[in-house]
Formats: C-alpha cells, sequence, structure tokens
C-alpha cells in the first residue's frame, strides 16, 4: 500500500533545518512552514512538477498544499514557466509601465465584471491592507468589521482572533500591534448574521467596511451558510458601509469569478492575491471605477509600489489566468475534490472515527471533529493532536498536506482520478490505523 516504498531519509532536511534555525526565526519565512502544529521539521523542497514535489533527500510527495493555493495548474506549468522565461530575458524589473501589467489587469476584470478597476500590488496583506484605506477614506470612518478566524494577511487591522498561523500558533490577536489599532477592528463570528449586525448597533455610523472571506479558508475550509453573504451585503447597504470580499484563495479558485460569481454577491471591493500571480508574489484589489478614482494619483488616497506590477509576476499571473480561460477546469476540479473528499469522510467512518470535510469546488479540509464545521467554534473543537498523526503518516507515506489543521488543502489541474484514489486508500490506511493505535 505505501506509495512510497523508496523513502531513504530526511537527512539533508534536517541538517538544513538545522543552519536555516541559525540564519531565519524558527528556521523559516512563514511559521506554519515550522511543522509546529504537526510535530517533526519541515521538508525541504528541491523542485515541483505537476502534482508531485520532491525534497532534497530524493522523496517524492503527492501535493495538496499548491503553494497554499496559487498552483491551480501544478508545479511549474510549461506554458507558465515558458512565460516567466520570456519575461526574464527582457529584464526582471522596470518600476515604470509596461505592457503585461496592463494585459494582467484586463485579464482580471475580464473575469471579475463586479471589478471596473484594479491596483496591482505584491502580496494579499498589502493588497488587503490599502483596500481598508481605501474604505477608510471612501466612507470617511474608521471601524472595520471582520470575523474572528478568517485571516487578511498580517497587516496590525487584522491581526485581532486572525486565523491561519496566528489561530494555529494560539495567538489569533499578535502582540506589538497597538492598542488603538484593534480598537478599530469590530469582530463578529463567521457565518453568524446577528452577530455582524451587532456591531453596527452601537457605532454603525463609525464602521467603514465589513471584510470577509466569502468562504473561510484560514480556520480550516468552512463554506459561507446559504444566506450569510447576501445578509452581509444587505447589512453594509443599510449602514452605508463597504463590504470586502477578500478573495485571496478564492478568486479564480471556486470559479473564474471567484466567490462573488458562484454565490452570486456583488462586494465593493475585492482584495485578491495567490492565483492571480501564478506562483510569484501577486496582489490586487479593485472595485467600481467611482470607488478606485480616490487612490493616487487620481484621488488622495496614498498607495504606492517599487516592485508592484512586477514583470515576471505580471507574465506568470497572466499565463495562468489565460490557461484557466482558455479550458475553465471548474467542473473536474470540483468533480476531483468531490471525490476525495467523500472518499475522506468515508474513510473517516471506516475507521470508527469521528470528523468531517468541508470542501468549497477544489479547496477542502478534513476536520477531526465530532460534527459539521460551519464556524470558528466549531472548527476550534477539531482534536488537533490526531490531525498532526495523520499528516505525519501521510507525510511519511509521500502525501504532503498543508501541515496544520486549520487550512485549506489545493486540488490542481494537474491531479489525475488515479492521484485521488491513491490519496484515500492511503488516507484510509492511515486513519484505521490511528484509532487502533
Ligand atoms: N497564510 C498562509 C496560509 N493560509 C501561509 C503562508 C505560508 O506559510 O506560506
Amino acid at each position: 500500500m505505501n506509495q512510497n516504498p523508496k523513502k531513504t531519509s530526511l537527512l539533508r532536511s534536517r541538517k538544513l533545518y538545522e543552519r536555516a534555525c541559525r540564519a531565519l526565526p524558527g528556521g523559516v519565512n512563514s511559521p506554519v512552514r515550522a511543522f509546529a502544529a504537526v510535530g517533526g521539521q519541515p521538508i525541504f523542497v528541491e523542485s515541483g512538477q505537476g502534482s508531485i514535489v520532491f525534497d532534497i533527500d530524493g522523496n517524492r510527495y503527492l501535493d495538496y498544499l499548491g503553494s497554499w493555493g496559487p498552483l491551480i495548474l501544478g508545479h511549474a506549468h510549461r506554458r507558465v514557466v515558458e512565460a516567466v522565461r520570456q519575461a526574464a530575458t527582457r529584464g526582471l524589473s522596470f518600476g515604470t509601465c509596461h505592457a503585461t501589467e496592463v494585459e494582467l489587469a484586463e485579464a482580471i476584470v475580464r473575469n471579475m465584471p463586479h471589478l471596473q478597476q484594479v491596483r496591482l500590488v505584491n502580496s494579499g496583506t498589502e493588497a488587503a491592507m490599502a483596500a481598508i484605506r481605501l474604505a477608510r477614506a471612501a466612507t470617511g470612518r474608521s471601524r472595520i468589521v471582520k470575523f474572528k478566524g478568517c485571516y487578511h494577511g498580517h497587516a496590525d487591522s487584522f491581526l485581532v482572533e486572525a486565523g491561519s498561523g496566528a489561530l494555529t500558533f494560539g495567538a489569533p490577536s499578535s502582540p506589538g500591534v497597538a492598542t488603538a489599532v484593534a480598537a478599530d477592528t469590530l469582530l463578529a463570528e463567521y457565518n453568524d448574521l446577528a452577530s455582524a449586525e451587532a456591531c453596527f448597533r452601537t457605532d454603525g455610523q463609525a464602521v467603514a467596511c465589513v471584510i470577509v472571506e466569502p468562504v473561510a479558508g484560514n480556520m480550516g475550509v468552512v463554506p459561507p451558510a446559504p444566506g450569510f453573504l447576501a445578509g452581509l451585503r444587505a447589512l453594509c447597504d443599510r449602514h452605508g458601509a463597504l463590504l470586502v470580499f477578500d478573495e485571496v484563495i478564492t478568486g479564480f479558485r471556486v470559479a473564474q469569478g471567484g466567490a462573488a460569481e458562484l454565490f452570486g454577491v456583488r462586494p465593493d471591493l475585492t482584495v485578491l492575491g495567490k492565483i492571480i500571480g501564478g506562483g510569484l508574489p501577486v496582489g490586487a484589489f479593485g472595485g467600481s471605477r467611482e470607488l478606485m478614482r480616490e487612490l493616487a494619483p487620481l484621488g488622495p488616497v496614498y498607495q504606492a509600489g517599487t516592485l508592484s506590477g512586477n514583470p515576471l509576476a505580471c507574465a506568470a499571473g497572466l499565463a495562468t489566468l489565460r490557461e484557466l480561460e482558455k479550458a475553465p477546469p471548474y467542473p473536474r476540479l470540483a468533480e476531483l475534490s468531490k471525490r476525495l473528499a467523500e472518499g475522506l469522510r468515508a474513510a473517516l467512518v471506516a475507521a470508527g472515527l469521528p470528523g468531517c470535510c468541508n470542501r468549497t469546488g477544489s479547496m477542502l479540509t478534513l476536520f477531526f471533529n465530532p460534527r459539521q464545521v460551519r464556524s470558528l467554534r466549531e472548527a476550534r473543537n477539531a482534536d488537533c493532536e490526531q490531525f498532526a498523526a495523520f499528516h505525519r503518516a501521510m507525510l511519511k507515506s509521500g502525501y504532503y498536506l498543508p501541515p496544520a489543521q486549520f487550512e485549506s488543502w489545493f486540488v490542481s489541474t494537474a491531479h489525475t482520478q488515479k492521484d485521488i484514489e491513491r490519496t484515500v486508500d492511503m488516507a484510509a490506511d492511515i486513519l484505521r490505523n490511528l484509532n487502533l493505535g
């Protein structure tokens, strides 16, 4: 059954990790990568091809991390690599205008009819930070409503009851965030409209925007309850606040037009990242022409960046979006992911283990949780020790899952039916042994 029988050792990764720990805090450049939530130590990747990554010890893994979401076409997609190679031969950075940034912006707005203009930046964090600055300026209000367990990058305003690594490491509200800044972030419960309404009750006139991951992906995958997103839209309209969708994960992932298209709800501002950079660092935020004209140089809201619209990143993003436009993969991705989720659920039942598997499109999370997970509270009930044991066993058998319970797995166009079936078989074996052990 072991799909990775030639596994040798992790000696080289171990040595490199020791070196990394001397030069980098925790040996990593982003906390969840340190594997602290699953035990053991991180593997160091040498290369990736399609649905597979290889580590520096020569071990091979079927990858469900997908660089945390951008790699919807799999690793080192031929056309994306070629676009980057060609762009690189023309120059690595110009710090001024060029055609590819225009083409990428056009491709984004073409696929997301609720956006008329976008501003390209370098990461989702940057995009979210600038989007709320714009929302505050446009409304003349200072407060934002965010949902506990949603993650919008690591800017100060968002590190209040945040998800992803902040949740995993038990520091959802980070030290170093000034109390005055945190005070402007009002907190609501995801999938609980009444709690969002409550934020408006006391000081509704001060709320500039509600920001939400339309499908929560940083407390594990938690799809929106029926009516939740439409309810937020109506709530914002009633109070003159803007609705901001953080589609860093869902944009071009759950549909070409993102969650806004999938759920038929139009936000005022949209935050993007991941897929629109095709694996290179990009972010973007966008909305109506009327809102976007508030940005410098047209308007007074300042936002800038030397590397914004970097030609390599734009080339990778554009090549990716072109592939998605040429042959929209969403039905097939959903089919593969559905089979994976169903297989995992059946494997849990067969092993006699409590758990559930949440999925929207090609993003999914297996929760070691006795009941359905529809909220952060329910996600938090998951047995993280059990997830850690499952993760370690899967890794050892050649399956690379996100190294924390509160993250999304991603299926790419490079995954095959066979990949999915062997994942389900391996998970079933491992879950059965978990229960015995
Ligand atoms: N914020 C990412 C997970 N949702 C983790 C990024 C990383 O470690 O690369």
